[in-house]
């Protein structure tokens, strides 16, 4: 689980990867409850491993998260607007 503020509205969000290959957006209003939840879908088999940094450089907190069975890292480019772009593979 990461804490983030995805979408920049200056609340911290969490990005849960889960063991059916799906990623979990939470995205927090400040008030510690009822967040709008999000999920992503990785086509893979059971993720291990979730973590969030600037990897396009352009500000805005992207995703990524490897998933040993298939042997495939996933990476989720956040497109702005708690909108994200189909997850890219990368053969490990
Ligand atoms: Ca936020």
């Amino acid at each position: 689980m990461t804490p983030v503020d995805l979408d920049a509205d200056g609340h911290l969000d969490l990005v849960v990867g889960n063991l059916d290959a799906t990623i979990t957006l939470l995205f927090g209003d400040g008030t510690g409850s009822s967040p709008t939840v999000k999920h992503l879908h990785t086509g893979g088999r059971s993720l291990r491993g979730v973590t969030v940094g600037t990897f396009t450089f352009d500000e805005r907190p992207d995703i990524m998260a490897a998933d040993p069975f298939v042997g495939v890292v996933f990476t989720f480019e956040n497109l702005g607007s708690r909108s994200f772009g189909a997850g890219a593979h990368i053969n490990t």
